[in-house]
């Protein structure tokens, strides 16, 4: 299987995304404010940025059931963009910023991705979902429910959410594995992790 091939090529770095700071001290309610203020704002950016690339992905999509899986990943950004946008509300925060040079080569990368192809762009979709994936759901059963960031957590970690991305994963595991498929999990691994390093070391 192509996903179970990637995964245990990465597990030390999977584990650093699990363990994650940024991960634990959202969950703790613990990160400064200064900390989730600047994320929220990247994230906004990365988020409608991977909201293009799903489009792009769905325009090369090659079956119905392809088209299904991202349809449905696509209708579920758009509650998504609304609990960004009240958090900014909320705490009175200027989403239309300019981004981090990293999130600029994070969101090209899954520009170049998609144009790259069907097999790299679903793979690297899968991934970035992934390690969102496992790395909240790590933390879902032990964030109490009146946390201030327990909505983000509750996001990425439900049930739905869980779905989808083992859809996302059937899809990868249509592909065969090539070096070109490893080299791109690799860095979304390391655009993960230095996207949180952002924020919190
Ligand atoms: C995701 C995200 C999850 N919001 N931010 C980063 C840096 N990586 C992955 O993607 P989505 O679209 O919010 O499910």
């Amino acid at each position: 299987e192509t996903t179970r091939a990637l995964l245990s090529g990465q597990e030390t770095a999977w584990k650093l995304i699990l363990d994650h700071p940024f991960v634990a001290q959202t969950s703790a309610g613990t990160l400064p404010r200064a900390a989730f203020d600047r994320w929220l704002a990247e994230d906004y950016y990365f988020v409608r940025s991977f909201r293009a690339f799903l489009a792009e992905l769905t325009a090369i999509a090659p079956d119905d059931q392809a088209r299904e899986v991202l349809a449905g990943g696509l209708a579920a950004l758009v509650p998504e963009l609304e609990l960004f946008e009240a958090a900014a509300a909320d705490r009175g925060l200027d989403l239309d910023v300019e981004p981090s040079l990293l999130n600029l080569g994070y969101t090209s990368y899954l520009a170049a991705s998609a144009r790259a192809g069907w097999p790299l762009g679903i793979t690297v979709l899968w991934a970035v979902e992934k390690a969102y994936y496992d790395a909240w759901a790590s933390v879902r059963d032990t964030t109490g429910p009146d946390t201030q960031y327990a909505g983000f957590i509750a996001n990425w970690s439900s049930p739905e959410f869980a779905a989808y991305v083992e859809q996302l994963g059937v899809l990868v595991d249509r592909e065969e594995l090539t070096a070109d498929l490893t080299a791109a999990f690799d860095r979304v691994v390391r655009f993960e992790l230095a996207f949180w390093d952002l924020v919190a070391g």
